[in-house]
């Protein structure tokens, strides 16, 4: 008999294919930036599960000159022999079939939370070109796709002595808003990656500028390595990093810890390689059994009385860096951004591995002990000050009637979901913003010059800072034990500062005490950041705003250079009301940034930098991200 053109199993590939294509933001998020690096990590983890599964110890990644990407490794190899079911060869099925990733034997620990293990197919129905390139079993093999459909079958081309598996792809730049990989970004994740699988080596390259931009990761520590990273720039209270794993039926927790002298808390938790950004059962138990052994041990060494209360569990993590990372078999991902882990069988186990672990490290190394105890203990008395001002303050505004600050010209709504506030630098600038604002719906914060930085102070001093009290009234989610995102007053809190160097450094001192002490705040994305235009050209008496050096040439070009005047903007306050409405207040005009917080390890390693105590990585870091970093351009 012969075969018909189309089989029903052909109609679900297409109809699967077709699918992705059409509501590409279901399968990868966004058609953004974001959205197109995730190609880049689907296919790297297919490479990495690899990894995970014994195979392979090299992943090689290239980002080539017309925005292709190839990712390399050196594993067993996706298998070419006919899956029956299909007629067709395994690899063909695992790039055309929607959800066939982990289909053909047991691969063990499987990466695929939140957005990721989507699958080789979504990657391959968003790129124009895939070429697929598999070494196994003494020969190598051959495919290529557009859109997603084979233009040949898979075809032997050659021999070889090696095994693995090599995937070059174009994403589809009409799908995409734009093709334009970022070095850094990828960088910063597979470092990330290459941190959690010890000794695996990832490279990195980028042939889009010569000579080739480079990278390697390979960490023989692994998450030891990681702790030391995130304790760079800071002062480690203790020279030795507690570390620890530990394996139950199908799951394995690895753990490791470091105090440092500063005042903020950096925990990161993983599974299966995957940040879990809204923490779950795995940080929950992290959390408990830390607070119960340092407590125990403080008491059984005397250190605290017996009157004495136990420690608080965020006195405890007070210049805590760790990572947690746990690998099992079935990971469930809950939580808005899918990145909670919801197995509850984590928790148990690591609360035991915690408990033992860790009390055996105290026991061994008394001198760490102490100073972790004492670290602890300052934290907490700091804290017990803190609450009492704050409970001071609060019994005085309520005798004052009113309890928000006194410099807040709130907006009319009551509704957080349509309520703005912005946070200004300087009483004329905030002058300005109340004369330029629509009070129903817009609130103004100004704020007293520089705000304390966070990074250095203990929430004692933190609280008694006047500038960040109001704030903390303004916005009225509380902080620290007391926050309740539900409270928020406003939706968007937006900041606007100076267009110039103290403007930066206000901004940026803001955005660290959000970081530190509102953290969900970010998360829930309601924090932005204000674009006032940097020059205004006037010509023939209409007014053309530039927000950037590139849009100011574009504007000259456009308008010629006679009979023009440019002004460049120092500060908000050179502005009139009217013109602050129009540039930067008004909602059909205005562009806001927002502020997000993809990848936190970043976030705090941006923050430690800028704000602590180290001058040198400062400097470095500002003269590296001059040009790059918008918002952090001190
Ligand atoms: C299924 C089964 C086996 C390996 C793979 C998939 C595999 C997939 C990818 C994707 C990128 N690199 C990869 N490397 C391997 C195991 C087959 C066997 O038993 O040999």
């Amino acid at each position: 008999m012969k075969e018909p053109a189309y089989s029903a199993k052909d109609i679900t590939v297409l109809e699967g294919l077709e699918a992705v294509r059409k509501r590409p933001s279901m399968y990868i998020g966004s058609t953004g930036a974001k959205g197109l690096h995730h190609l880049v990590y689907e296919v790297a983890d297919n490479s990495i599960d690899e990894a995970l599964a014994g195979f392979c110890t090299e992943i090689d990644i290239t980002i080539h000159e017309d925005n292709s990407v190839t990712v390399k490794d050196n594993g067993r190899g996706i298998p070419v022999d006919n899956v029956k079911k299909y007629g067709k060869p395994a690899v063909e099925i695992v790039l055309t079939l929607l959800h066939a990733g982990g289909k053909f034997g047991d691969k063990g620990y499987r990466v695929s939370g939140g957005l990721h293990g989507v699958g080789l197919s979504v990657v391959n129905a968003l790129s124009k070109l895939l070429r697929v390139e598999v070494h196994r079993d003494g020969f190598v093999y051959e495919q290529s796709y557009a859109f997603g459909k084979p233009k040949a079958p898979l075809k032997k081309i050659g021999e070889s002595d090696v095994t693995g598996t090599t995937i070059t792809f174009m994403a589809d730049d009409k799908t995409f808003e734009s093709v334009d990989y970022s070095f850094e970004t990828i960088a910063q994740h597979m470092r990330e990656t290459a941190f959690l699988m010890k000794g695996l080596k990832i490279s990195l390259k980028s042939e889009k500028i010569s000579p080739a931009e480079e990278a390697v990761f390979c960490y023989e520590g692994g998450i030891l390595d990681f702790v030391r990273h995130l304790n760079a720039n800071k002062q480690a209270s203790h020279q030795k990093i507690v570390y620890l794993e530990a394996k139950k039926d199908d799951a394995e927790v690895e753990i490791a810890m470091q105090y440092n002298l500063g005042y903020t808390e950096s925990i990161f938790t993983f599974a299966n390689n995957i940040n879990t950004q809204e923490g779950g059962t795995h940080l929950v138990g992290f959390k408990n059994a830390l607070t119960r052994t340092v407590n125990d041990y403080a008491r059984n060494k005397g250190l605290l009385k017996e009157k004495d209360n136990n420690l608080g569990g965020e006195d405890i993590r007070e210049g805590l860096a760790a990572i947690v990372s746990v690998k099992l078999k079935d990971p469930q991902f809950e939580g808005q951004t899918k990145t909670k882990l919801g197995n509850t069988e984590i928790r148990g186990l690591v609360e035991n591995a915690v408990g033992e672990k860790f009390s055996e490290f105290l026991d061994e190394n008394p001198s760490e002990a102490r100073a972790i105890v004492h670290k602890a203990v300052d934290a907490s008395l700091a804290r017990a000050a803190a609450r009492k001002a704050r409970e001071l303050t609060r019994r005085k505004s309520m005798l004052e009637s009113s309890s928000l600050p006194g410099k807040l010209a709130d907006c009319s709504s009551r509704d957080p979901k349509t309520s703005e506030i912005y946070i200004v630098e300087g009483d004329s600038a905030g002058g300005s913003a109340k004369q330029a604002r629509d009070r129903g719906y817009q609130a103004i914060l100004p704020l007293k010059g520089k705000i304390l930085n966070v990074e250095k102070a203990r929430i004692n001093k933190v609280l008694a800072s006047e500038e960040i009290q109001a704030l903390i009234t303004a916005l009225g989610t509380g902080i620290d034990e007391d926050f309740d995102l539900n409270s928020a007053r406003y939706h968007k809190i937006i900041i606007m500062t100076d267009a110039d160097v103290d403007g930066a450094h206000i901004r940026t001192l803001i955005l660290t005490f959000l970081y530190r002490y509102m953290q969900e705040l970010l998360l829930a994305g309601y924090v932005y950041i204000a674009q006032p235009p940097l020059y205004k050209v006037t010509h023939k008496k209409q007014d053309l705003y530039s927000y950037s050096d590139g849009e100011l040439e574009e504007t000259l070009k456009r308008i010629g250079r006679n009979n023009i005047n440019v002004q460049r903007y120092k500060g908000l306050g050179e502005m009139n009301p009217i013109q602050l409405w129009d540039t930067t207040m008004d909602p059909e005009q205005r562009t806001l940034l927002k502020v997000n917080l993809d990848d936190a390890v970043l976030a705090d390693e941006i923050f430690t930098t800028l704000m602590g105590d180290k001058v040198e990585p400062r400097r470095d870091f500002i003269i590296k991200h001059a040009k790059d970093v918008r918002f952090l351009d001190i």
